[in-house]
Order: structure tokens, then C-alpha cells, then sequence
């Protein structure tokens, strides 16, 4: 355990969540049957090895295939708002154990520990909706055209749920599929990020605890480990009716496409572009904190974080100004001492992918207003920390058009209405999350309104990240198409039944059709 892991508290946090032991590779956490090669996890904030996670085998998921299938057979009988009983339950271990869960995210993945806390707080979120939802999974009924029949659909479970899950939200993303697909009677296969597996098995550790309490089979969830290799094992399963997978569009569209050739149902939560347009009418004070935390926070790398900053021209100046002065004033270092407000990035590969995007923007004719680079020294010995960057740039740069999961914010300026900011916000291959900063209503629903913004978000007077979970959350183009958390988004993970029933003694056929025999 290194020093600064020692100093807050991380071992206490591990201990915690059951963890322990795993710091001598002996242990993989409660059902997980892998057996694999041992990947190990290395923080980002100091380099210490926190654990060792064994990876999948073929042979191992068919162990954890076997499992699933049997608690399914199981928990489908189980009723709907019994099964939110076990979500509640869930929800409120995640509160004991929010603080230690919190701290383990930020040391693993890099985060802030208000923004590890955070994520936490999406869990026990998703959790009270899930409980909720428990008693509310409604289907219409219709009225039947034929005489003396009922009509009406039903949602039954589908049975196994594969989750693939990306490093920059490692617990939080997991929970928004697993409370609504175990309400809705199905069971879970969880990928974890091959960089953040730490997180995934304490997660499995206390869903087993609650699922043990309850005397019910651990293969309600289940962990595998590995890279995309284990992933595929799941996009090609047939065993498998729902991936829901979150990542870059470059995987997506892999899985997207493994899935569909077996005719199964995805889920795709992909990469965004997110823009905030900041018109003349617009707050500056908010612009600022909405634009710097959106573009800074968890180091640019949440699929909502902000990228591009669309400024009217009439006001470019003055934000341009008050941004650049809002960057000089940000501290970055370890994530889990609360005075700073950017951490590192995941690893360094992530760093080398912000280096060659600073450089491609400025060989792409950007202007460099807030230099990057990455930091070296006491306290920054992980080779991960940068500083976050402004560029001034155009909508058509090639490195503009892609995602690079990085604290870079690139400017650009729009003239005259609305409409043309509207239309470079639009000008992007990904739709997640966009938002206008302004006081004038008409521009504010010209925005929202079906020739405004093409995204799955669209927010007034707010950034474009931290999205709160009863919302359906997702994105539109190559975002993928697949809404997670709030509103209906639980229908995804239900198979619908139309059930129509005859209550007389004759068979009148639909549509008037006459057959006499
Ligand atoms: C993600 O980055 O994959 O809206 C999810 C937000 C968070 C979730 C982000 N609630 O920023």
C-alpha cells in the first residue's frame, strides 16, 4: 500500500468492501469463477498496484452462463415488487458503504472523491427508482374488435442481461442497468473496464451479501473480468438477449454489429460531442462554472463532458477572457485531497491521445489559449496528470469532429441568429448532450424545439454533463441510440406479450374473416 493510499484511508476503504485480501491475488470476489492471467490495477493517482483481478476463461464463462441461467429460472418467478425489495435493500448497503465505495472509485479511476461520492450517489438513486418502478411495470390494455374477447400487452423479464461498462463511470453506469433489469426479473453478466476491475468486484461483493441475506442465488449478478475478448464472449452468445454496452463509438459499433448479426437487442451508450451554445442573452457567471466544470471535471473524461464552446460573436471576448481566467485559477493533483479540482487522467495512454490532439489541433490551424501539458514532479509521479487546455478552433477540424477523452475545450465563434450555432453544435457525428446559455426564451425553445438541438440531452441554462438519473439518459447518431436510467428506459430490459382472450363459445376471427367448417 503506498503512502498517499495509506494517508486517505484507502486501505480502511478496501477492508471495507471486502477487498482485502485481493491485494495478494488470491482472491477474485464471490462468484467469479475466473481463473484466467491476473490483470492488475494501478492507480492513477500514485501508480501503487491496488489489486490483482483474475481474467475470464471460455470455460470459466460457461460456468457463470450455467449460473445465470439457473438463478433466472429462479428470479423470474420471483415477484416484481418482492425483487425491489432486494434492489432497496441493495440501496441502502450503498449507503453504508457510500463513502469507502467513493474513495475507491476516485483512487482507481482518478476522479475526484466528491465526484467518486457522487457516482455513488447515482447508485442509491437509480436504486430508489428501481423500487419504485418494482410496482409500476405497466402495460396498456386495449379494447378487442372482436365480441366477448379482452386485450391487453404484458412486460415479462428477458433473461439474461450483458453489461459492458466503461472505466470513467466503474460503478455508477453498472447500477442504472443492473436496479432496472433486476426489477424487471432478469439476471446480470457484468463486464467491468479491464482498467477499473477493483471497483466491479467490491460491487459484487456487496450485491452477494444482500442476495445471500435473502437466500437467493448469487447468479442474479455476475461478475466476468478481462478485456474485449471477454466482451465478445457475451455479444456472440445467443444465451444473451440484451448487451448494453458503454464505450467509444470504435467498440459500439463492433458490438453493435456482433449483436445484431444473432438478431439480440443492444443497448449503446457511446461517445458524445457535447456543445454549449452561449448566446448574447447568456449569464457569463454561469456560462463559467457550467463550461468548466463540464470540460474539467473528472478530467474531461465523462461522455457528457463539455468539448466545444459555441460563442456568439458579440460576447466572444468577454467569455473567452472569463474562461481563460477560470482555468488559471484550477488546481490539479490527487484527486482524493479535496482542494484540487482536476485529477489525472486514467493512464498513460490517455495522456499520449491528449498530446497528439493538442498537436493535431494546432497543425489543423488552431490557436492554443490555455497550453496544455503534462505535469511532472512531487505528487504527479504516475505520469498521468495534465493540465487542461483551450484551443480556438473550427467546427471542421478533424480532431473537433472526434471525442478525445481529455480535459481540451475548443472555442469557436457563430454570427448572427441561433439557428447557425445550432447548426455547428449539430455538425458532429455523435448527439449525446448539448446546452444553450441564455435568458431569451425564444432562443431557448428554438433550441429544444425539433429544428434545434439533434442531441439525446438538451439542457437551458445548465452544462452538458451531470445529467440526474430519472431522466432517460443516452444519445442520439453514433451516440448510439439506447436510453438508460430514468423515464421508460426500464422497457429495454422487458420482453412485451400481447395477450388476447375469448371469454365465449364461439371463434370469431379478426378482421371479420369468415373460415366455416
Ligand atoms: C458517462 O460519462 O458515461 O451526466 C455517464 C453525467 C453523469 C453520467 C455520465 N450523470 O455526466
Amino acid at each position: 500500500m503506498s503512502e498517499t493510499a495509506v494517508a486517505f484511508g484507502i486501505d480502511e476503504a478496501l477492508e471495507k468492501l471486502g477487498l482485502n485480501q485481493i491485494n495478494e491475488g488470491t482472491s477474485t470476489g464471490s462468484n467469479n469463477f475466473s481463473s484466467g492471467e491476473a490483470i492488475a490495477s494501478y492507480s492513477p493517482v500514485d501508480g501503487a498496484l491496488i489489486g490483482k483481478v483474475k481474467t475470464t476463461t471460455q470455460a470459466d464463462y460457461e460456468k457463470v452462463m450455467t449460473t445465470a441461467t439457473e438463478a433466472f429460472t429462479e428470479w423470474r418467478k420471483v415477484p416484481a415488487p418482492q425483487r425491489g425489495e432486494i434492489v432497496r435493500q441493495f440501496g441502502e448497503k450503498l449507503r453504508e458503504l457510500k463513502e469507502p465505495l467513493g474513495k475507491l472509485v476516485s483512487y482507481e479511476m482518478g476522479k475526484s472523491y466528491q465526484e467518486g461520492l457522487g457516482e455513488v450517489q447515482e447508485m442509491i438513486d437509480i436504486c430508489d427508482f428501481a423500487v419504485g418502478l418494482s410496482r409500476q411495470l405497466h402495460g396498456l390494455t386495449m379494447h378487442s374488435e372482436r365480441p366477448g374477447h379482452r386485450m391487453y400487452e404484458q412486460y415479462h423479464p428477458l433473461g439474461i442481461v450483458g453489461i459492458i461498462s466503461a472505466f470513467n463511470f466503474p460503478v455508477a453506469v453498472w447500477a442504472w442497468n443492473t436496479a432496472l433489469a433486476w426489477v424487471c426479473g432478469d439476471v446480470c453478466v457484468w463486464k467491468p473496464s479491464e482498467k477499473t476491475p477493483m471497483c466491479g468486484v467490491a460491487c459484487q461483493n456487496i450485491i452477494a451479501e444482500v442476495l445471500k441475506e435473502n437466500n437467493l442465488p448469487e447468479g442474479i449478478s455476475c461478475l466476468i473480468n478481462g478485456d474485449y475478448k471477454v466482451g465478445e464472449m457475451m455479444t456472440n452468445d445467443n444465451r444473451v438477449p440484451l448487451v448494453s454496452a458503454t464505450g467509444s463509438i470504435r467498440m459500439g459499433k463492433i458490438v453493435a454489429q456482433a449483436v445484431a448479426a444473432r438478431l439480440g437487442k443492444s443497448l449503446l451508450e457511446l461517445g458524445g460531442n457535447n456543445a454549449i451554445i452561449v448566446t448574447p442573452d447568456a449569464d457569463i457567471k454561469m456560462t463559467v462554472i457550467g463550461a468548466v466544470f463540464g470540460a474539467v471535471g473528472t478530467a474531461g473524461q465523462r461522455c457528457t463532458s463539455t468539448r466545444r464552446l459555441i460563442i456568439h460573436d458579440s460576447i466572444y471576448d468577454q467569455v473567452k477572457d472569463a474562461i481563460t481566467d477560470a482555468y488559471s485559477q484550477l488546481r490539479i493533483g490527487n484527486p482524493l485531497d479535496e482542494n484540487n479540482h482536476v485529477g489525472p487522467l486514467i493512464d498513460t495512454d490517455a495522456v499520449s491521445m491528449y498530446e497528439a490532439a493538442l498537436v493535431k489541433a494546432q497543425e489543423e490551424g488552431g490557436k492554443v489559449l490555455v497550453p496544455g501539458g503534462v505535469l511532472e514532479g512531487e505528487g504527479y509521479s504516475s505520469g498521468c496528470y495534465v493540465k487542461p487546455a483551450i484551443v480556438e478552433a473550427e467546427n471542421s477540424f478533424q480532431i473537433v469532429q472526434e471525442e478525445t477523452f481529455a480535459p481540451i475545450l475548443y472555442l469557436m465563434k457563430y454570427s448572427g441568429s441561433v439557428e447557425n450555432a445550432i447548426a455547428l453544435q449539430n455538425g458532429v457525428v455523435q448527439g449525446l448532450s448539448s446546452a444553450i446559455m441564455t435568458n431569451n426564451l425564444r432562443e431557448a425553445e428554438r433550441f429544444l424545439s425539433a429544428a434545434g438541438s439533434d442531441c439525446g440531452i438538451a439542457n437551458v441554462n445548465i452544462g452538458t454533463s451531470g445529467a440526474e438519473i430519472g431522466g432517460a439518459f443516452g444519445g442520439e447518431k453514433e451516440t448510439g441510440g439506447g436510453r438508460e436510467s430514468g423515464s421508460d428506459a426500464w422497457k429495454v430490459y422487458m420482453r412485451r406479450q400481447t395477450n388476447t382472450i375469448n371469454y365465449t363459445t364461439e371463434l370469431p376471427l379478426a378482421q371479420g374473416i369468415k373460415f366455416d367448417l
